[in-house]
């Protein structure tokens, strides 16, 4: 059974999953979109409110869970996988959410981050991708392209941005995709694939922070320019992009990928999606503008073992092989001194 879905859920609409709380994002900010589209895709779960949790760090995007009518927790800067972690090993009934910033994620929490992935924790990451540090007002964060002027890198940044994708797919992670805050039903479809998987799921969303960074991701935001470099991955389609008289292919050119007309390209040289190809995933996650298209859609989703399940196992094993335990009497066995 998947996580959370214990008990029959009553029938909600996205209304259920409003809370009361007043929301406090910068007019404009990408951040309602998002927020919008988890609600609406909530009951699409199936699952009873009280069996699901927003696990959040430190950032305007972290103040998620204050706005969704469910558990939630507004934790440490960075911490948020490894509180999850603990709630998914204490109570895998729960669904679980983990809603992150590129800086909350990838700069002081890269490391937990990293270790929830390579656990394959049965929890969904959100990571709202600004390329920015909005909360603080406009730091660049390890998203944020080399040679960025900010308020903390006024020369420029000299540091080479973190490809999310690519991290995540390099910890191992089992389901990996990418969405686009102005594209509300790609991200509903997203955010419903990313839910239901088992295992860590990591649904990169580009967010616009018009405040600090805005129109970062204009490429995709600008109607001609969406049309011109975005490439849409569905499983089993080929890699086709741009408009209907400049078609486009991605192709492989040993394992070099190469952008030729589409024209020029017999069937059966076409590269056709498949999610379950981790390593052409990863050379999916490395393609940008202006070489190659954007690609959005589910890189990679394949099944791995969870980590609860292993180690809930062992628990279950060695309790039954050596009984409850008992912590008091463990703590006070063998070497102690008295100081
Ligand atoms: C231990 C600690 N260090 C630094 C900060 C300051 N701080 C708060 S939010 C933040 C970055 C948030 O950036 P991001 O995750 O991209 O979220 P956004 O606000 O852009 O949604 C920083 C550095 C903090 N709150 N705690
Ligand atoms: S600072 Fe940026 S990310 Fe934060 S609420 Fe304002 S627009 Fe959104």
């Amino acid at each position: 059974m998947s996580a959370g879905a214990a008990a029959e859920a009553p029938r909600y609409t996205k209304k259920d999953f409003e809370s009361d709380q007043d929301v406090r994002w910068c007019p404009g900010c990408g951040d309602y979109a998002i927020l919008s589209a988890i609600q609406k895709t909530m009951p699409d779960l199936g699952i009873p409110r009280e069996n699901i949790v927003f696990i959040s760090g430190i950032g305007c995007s972290s103040r998620f869970p204050y706005y969704m009518n469910t558990y939630g927790f507004h934790t440490i800067h960075g911490r948020a996988p490894a509180i999850a972690t603990g709630l998914r090993l204490a109570r895998p009934d729960l669904k679980v959410f983990v809603v992150t910033g590129d800086g909350d994620g990838l700069s002081i929490g890269g490391n937990h981050m990293l270790h929830v992935l390579r656990r394959n924790v049965n929890l969904t990451v959100l990571l709202f991708n600004n390329r920015i540090y909005g909360l603080t007002k406009g730091q660049y964060s390890p998203t944020s392209e080399l040679g960025k002027v900010t308020k903390s890198t006024p020369l420029g940044s000299a540091d080479r941005p973190v490809n999310p994708l690519a991290f995540a797919l390099g910890c191992g992670t089992s389901f990996v995709a990418r969405t686009v805050d102005r594209d509300v039903r790609h991200m509903e479809e997203m955010l419903k694939r990313a839910a239901h998987h088992q295992g860590a799921a990591f649904l990169e969303i580009l967010q616009n922070c018009n405040v600090y960074n805005d129109l970062a991701w204009n490429a995709l935001y600008e109607k001609e320019s969406r049309l011109a470099h975005e490439l849409r991955l569905e499983h089993g389609k080929p890699l086709l992009f741009g408009p209907p008289d400049r078609r486009q292919a991605v192709v492989m050119d040993g394992v070099t990928p190469r952008v030729v007309p589409a024209g020029q390209v017999g069937e059966r040289a076409l590269w056709i999606h498949d999610e379950t190809n981790v390593n052409a995933a990863k050379l999916l996650a490395d393609l940008w503008v202006p070489d190659f298209p954007i690609p959005v859609g589910v890189l990679a989703a394949i099944e791995q073992p969870c980590y609860e399940e292993i180690l809930l196992e062992q628990e279950r094993r060695a309790i039954a092989e050596r009984g409850e335990g008992d912590i008091a009497q463990l703590l006070t066995s063998g070497d102690t001194w008295r100081i």
